[in-house]
């Protein structure tokens, strides 16, 4: 029994943490300090010199953060871990460190909009281009990785379209080449997926959404083998600095404990809402991977234990019969953002990917009459009942 692996919905709450260090505490402590004291100052040198084993600044390492790094990293199924301030900040630091001037990224058809923001950064002012790519099958992968692409960046699901890519497919096609494969599991959370255990190398979450599940934090968490991850800690962590506060930290500790059961609720109440909004008259088309009519039906069923908590789906009419329909919602809040307790609507086009420009946009798949729907922990019902009478209004 000792030598037995705990499941998940164990490990979410258990890993890494050994109260008996810590006066007995059930719940790990926040040391909230910015700097550790050093017991003499060749003890100070000998860490510096990484000569000795212990804690020197919490830009470059703190016990609360360093509990929450181990559990995402076997949470994950990665060797090691690092927490940021955010997930752009996790995001950035994986493509910096990653990337030099003269290479180029290949990425899935579909980012979230500030990642396409900060490709387009990279492209103009450090010359790292970058292409999208459909990556539907090995061949449309194969003639778009170029000499100089240095690794490949995807969404599954894709923000908004809820759009799959076979994460297996790319990473034995990446492998091949010898091309590190990035994926940023945001939407499905470890407990839906772990692109590791598909053979991809580096796993990035925006920890603000599922792995918080309290919206009340902005954080990233980037998971991958020990080597690129000491890289990423040695040089895009520690001298950009974009790291996680230990409060910060703690709280995503203490959202993490109920991470599976909030992701069961979250997708039995997205399969319920599915079926009331693909049969409703008003609604042009819907996108949700636990749809059988969905394209990629087969990749989910393949990659994710269940289709998450999302859906997309376009209302007809125009952009403005849209924004009335967004604003007759009551229960249902209108705001950015996924993953919390509360149901969430937001207008993609302007909002969410508004950077992206018209052309690109569309290339994506998000139209000015698309909406994203986050699904919250509230009753079913409910959350139907408020889309009834929206949709009644328009
Ligand atoms: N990756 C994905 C897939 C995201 O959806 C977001 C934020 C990020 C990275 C960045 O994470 P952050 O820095 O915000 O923690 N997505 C948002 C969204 O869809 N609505 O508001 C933010």
């Amino acid at each position: 029994m000792k030598d037995k692996k705990p499941r998940f919905e164990t490990e979410v709450i258990h890993f890494g943490y050994h109260a008996e260090n810590h006066q007995g505490s059930l719940v790990p402590p926040l040391y909230q300090t910015s700097t550790f004291t050093f017991e003499s100052a060749e003890q100070g040198e000998r860490r510096f010199a990484g000569k000795e084993e212990g804690y020197i600044y919490s830009r470059l390492g703190n016990p609360t953060v360093k509990i929450l790094e181990d559990r995402m990293a076997a949470l994950e199924k990665g060797e090691a871990a690092l927490a940021f301030s955010s997930g752009m900040a996790a995001v950035s630091a994986v493509l910096i460190a990653l990337t030099k001037s003269g290479d180029h990224i290949l990425c899935s058809q579909g980012v979230y909009g500030c990642t396409f923001g900060l490709l387009e950064l990279l492209q103009e002012k450090y010359h790292i281009e970058h292409d999208f790519s459909l990556m539907d099958t090995r061949e449309t992968l194969e003639n778009q990785i170029k000499p100089n692409t240095a690794c490949i960046y995807i969404e599954t699901p894709i923000n908004p379209t809820m759009k799959l890519v076979d994460l297996q497919m790319v990473a034995d096609v990446a492998k091949e080449k010898g091309i590190p494969v990035i994926v940023d599991n945001t939407f499905c959370s470890p407990y839906l997926q772990n692109p590791i255990t598909n053979g991809c190398d580096i796993v990035i979450h925006s920890a603000t959404k599922y792995i918080c599940g309290h919206g009340d934090v902005i954080a990233g968490i980037v998971v991958g083998g020990r080597e690129t991850i000491n890289q990423i800690s040695r040089t895009t962590q520690k001298d950009i600095g974009g790291i996680i506060s230990p409060f910060d930290a703690w709280l995503l500790l203490r959202g993490l404990k109920s991470l599976p059961v909030r992701m069961d609720r979250h997708c039995e109440n997205t399969t319920f809402l599915f079926d009331f909004l693909k049969q409703h008259p008003k609604v042009e088309a819907i996108y949700y991977p636990g749809d059988s009519e969905h394209p990629d039906y087969a990749i989910m069923k393949k990659q994710m234990k269940k289709p998450g908590g999302l859906i997309s789906f376009s209302i007809k009419g125009t952009k403005e019969t849209a924004q009335r329909f967004m604003n007759q919602l009551n229960l249902i809040k209108i705001a950015v953002s996924l993953g919390d307790a509360e149901t969430l609507i937001q207008h993609p086009a302007t909002m969410t990917h508004a950077v992206v420009p018209d052309e690109e946009r569309l290339k994506m798949g998000i139209n000015q009459t698309l909406l994203r729907l986050s699904v919250g922990l509230e009753a079913w019902e409910d959350i139907k009942e408020d889309l009834e009478q929206a949709f009644d209004k328009i």
